[in-house]
């Protein structure tokens, strides 16, 4: 019955939204408390600094034995520590906002929860928010309503920065999600996939067949198409603000967001774009993250290659209504061959599958392109906003 959401700025379940905005009367920073929320006495309040190497391994040994699970706990997110560096610390990030918990005995991290700002534009509206991300409590500490004293604590830090509006996601169904998206997979290697457990080989169908199925060639197709670099982010910037335009709860980027955001350590970010060779004009972008799994209790293998598609952006039919049939056509083409090289990229990279949403534009390409529909659902929240639901999410932001 959501104890704990029921007492939050949040929109119930079913109700009827009449007018948008928040849903909380005005306060200011000096109206919130100085001090943190009292913890049990055998526990206390950490920042997280993600500057240093050992509280680093803190935060990945917490998160690799206790994030999210996958089938039957098989797989754990291995989170190299390049990846707290990007997740963690875009532009404007606070470090008294990567909340952890320690035993006070023993100095042991056993719980995390972490926000970065955000400017979130929804309807044209922009507002001023963060995204929180990276809940997590030791197992041995689990339903004991720690959850809920995290949460607070982390909104008394957003609050005392002036800031009131967040966003989240997650696989569970809270009080009350904005969109629902479905995780898609896309195998790249298909014989390692089955060799680990991840997929499974259909009925009246043969490895071989299942192999070929997902065979990619090793050149990309795309004339033009090549690495980022420093110099392409603001026409990027451009490109990306119009594709933004047909969708109904995107992040508004400044240039320094951005350039965190799509440039950064190979091993976490790849961003490619298309480069007309005529008019040097960027006429495309797309970029995918890397976070592996472990693989738990498996002879062959020890690790899952993971591509998580990012952010992209296509000036094909910007000219065009949204909904013209022609222009559905000719962007559907168009993303195709984009997120197809975003596979042969991955394929050389050794990715093994590359996942994607159900959201935006993203329908397009995914049937096509042979993703398959996966057992996960992303939720997607606003914490003290009330808005009508939004059609195909938000371009995600999963980097959990
Ligand atoms: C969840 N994922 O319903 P009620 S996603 C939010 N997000 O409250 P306890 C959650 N709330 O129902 P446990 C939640 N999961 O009584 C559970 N809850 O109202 C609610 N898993 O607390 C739950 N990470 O401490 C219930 O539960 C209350 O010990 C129960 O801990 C939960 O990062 C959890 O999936 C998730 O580590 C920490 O199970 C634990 O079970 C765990 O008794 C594995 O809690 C890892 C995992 C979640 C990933 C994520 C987004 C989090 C968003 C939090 C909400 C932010 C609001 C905005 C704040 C800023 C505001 C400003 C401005
Ligand atoms: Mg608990």
């Amino acid at each position: 019955d959501y104890k704990f959401w029921k007492t939050q700025p949040v929109p119930k379940f079913d109700e009827k939204i009449i007018k948008e905005g928040a849903i909380d009367s005005d306060k200011t920073p000096d109206d919130i408390p100085n001090e943190p929320l009292p913890l049990l006495k055998d526990f206390e309040w950490c920042e997280v600094d993600l500057d240093s190497k050992e509280e680093i391994d803190d935060l990945f040994t917490l998160l690799h034995e206790n994030y999210v699970e996958h089938q039957d706990a098989t797989f754990r997110f291995n989170y190299p520590p390049e990846f707290f560096q990007w997740a963690l610390k875009p532009p404007g990030w606070l470090r008294q906002w990567n909340v952890g918990v320690r035993v006070r005995t023993t100095g042991k991290l056993v719980a995390f929860i972490s926000a970065i700002p955000t400017n979130l534009k929804i309807r044209g509206k922009s507002i001023k928010s963060v995204e929180i991300n990276f809940l997590c409590i030791h197992k041995k500490l689990r339903t004991k309503r720690l959850a809920p004293v995290l949460i607070k604590e982390i909104t008394r830090r957003v609050n005392k920065e002036n800031i009131w509006q967040a966003m989240y996601t997650a696989g569970v169904v809270l009080p009350s999600p904005i969109s629902v998206c479905r995780y898609n997979h896309r195998p790249i290697n298909w014989s390692k996939l089955y060799d680990v457990g991840f997929s499974h080989l259909p009925e009246n169908i043969t490895k071989t067949q299942m192999i070929s199925k997902y065979i990619l060639p090793s050149n990309t197709i795309i004339e033009g198409l090549r690495k980022i670099k420093f110099q392409d982010i603001e026409q990027v910037s451009k490109l990306f603000a119009d594709y933004n335009k047909n969708f109904e709860l995107v992040q508004d980027f400044s240039i320094e967001e951005l350039k965190h955001w799509l440039i950064g350590d190979e091993k976490v970010i790849q961003t490619y774009v298309v480069e007309n060779p005529i008019t040097k004009k960027i006429t495309d972008f797309f970029s995918f993250y890397l976070l592996p799994f472990t693989v738990l209790n498996n002879p062959l293998h020890k690790e899952l290659g993971i591509a998580y598609l990012f952010y992209y952006a296509s000036d094909c039919c910007l000219d065009k209504p949204r909904f013209d049939p022609e222009a559905t056509k000719l962007l559907s083409k168009r993303l195709k061959s984009l997120i197809n090289d975003a596979l042969i990229i991955s394929k050389n990279l050794k990715i093994d599958v590359f996942n994607a949403l159900t959201s935006q534009d993203n329908n397009l390409f995914l049937e096509p392109l042979k993703f398959g529909p996966g057992d996960g659902f992303l939720n997607f929240y606003l914490f003290n906003y009330r808005s009508k639901k939004i059609n195909g999410g938000m371009k995600e932001d999963t980097r959990e």
